[in-house]
């Protein structure tokens, strides 16, 4: 299963383009590492992105936070992920029917499918989510996530939810290219969503505010995901986000390599 395959080996026969693009950065610059930066001014957004993308296959974003957003601000992070060889991922958890996705996902100010190569959505509204983003997102070449569980507290993702969500994704695996999930959920033998999972943290267990945190050995030993997202445990007060983002980077890809050859 993937759970031992590197990433480099599931990056040459990975069906889905956008996954299999990732994947061979991932490999290429070994690192399993994407960065959540949850901060509200240009400035620090593109100033952290900077300091932390030498260690980075995947910078997570949500652009609707920052306060002085403009289109230059896009410009500047495709810059920056051309000069450090990462990706971006609008973390906008989609939740509509497919007609209205369609046009958060188009238009707008934010324009998302037109510079971030992965988002993600909510199984929610049921398939028809994915259809409506289908139609902007593959034709540009981008890949979408469900979101199959979730990190916080009390959350209402698992059992059925979880388990039609995983259908759906089945469905779509031209586009879908995999999950925001506690735990890999690759079942048949040639099937290969990636798993991105958020609530990592070397130092803390919680934020006060529902998020919960297990570390990057928890999450790519012992439930086979394949990325950590890692947000104020790069960046939170007080921290070096150079010598955390190297942390961070280090403690994923060590996991892997325990993984891969147990
Ligand atoms: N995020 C979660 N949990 C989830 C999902 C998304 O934490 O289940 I879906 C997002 C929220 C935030 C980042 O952007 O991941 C985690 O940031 P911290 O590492 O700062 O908690």
């Amino acid at each position: 299963p993937t759970n031992k395959m590197t990433y480099g080996e599931r990056a040459a026969k990975h069906p889905n383009a956008c996954a299999s693009r990732l994947l061979s950065l991932m490999e290429r610059k070994k690192t399993n590492l994407s960065l959540a930066l949850d901060v509200t001014t240009k400035k620090e957004m593109l100033d952290i992105a900077d300091k932390v993308g030498p260690y980075l296959c995947l910078l997570k974003t949500h652009i609707d936070i920052v306060d002085d957003f403009d289109q230059d601000l896009i410009e500047q992070l495709l810059v920056l992920a051309k000069k450090h060889d990462f990706m971006i991922f609008e973390d906008r958890k989609f939740a509509d029917i497919g007609n209205t996705v369609k046009h958060q996902y188009g238009n707008g100010i934010y324009r998302i499918a037109s510079w971030s190569d992965i988002t993600n959505a909510h199984g929610v509204p049921g398939e028809g989510i994915i259809t409506g983003l289908k139609e902007v997102g593959l034709p540009l070449g981008r890949g979408l996530l469900l979101l199959a569980e979730m990190s916080s507290k009390g959350a209402l993702t698992y059992g059925e939810y979880t388990t039609q969500t995983i259908e759906m994704a089945r469905r779509n695996q031209d586009f879908v290219m995999g999950f925001i999930t506690q735990r890999c959920i690759n079942e048949h033998p040639d099937e290969d969503f990636i798993a991105m999972t958020p609530g990592v943290g070397l130092d803390v267990t919680g934020d006060g505010l529902g998020q919960q945190y297990r570390t990057p050995r928890q999450v790519i030993v012992e439930n086979g995901c394949d990325l950590i997202i890692v947000g104020r445990g790069i960046y939170g007060k007080g921290r070096d986000v150079q010598a955390e983002g190297r942390r961070y980077q280090e403690a994923g890809w060590s996991a892997y390599e325990e993984r891969i050859s147990q």
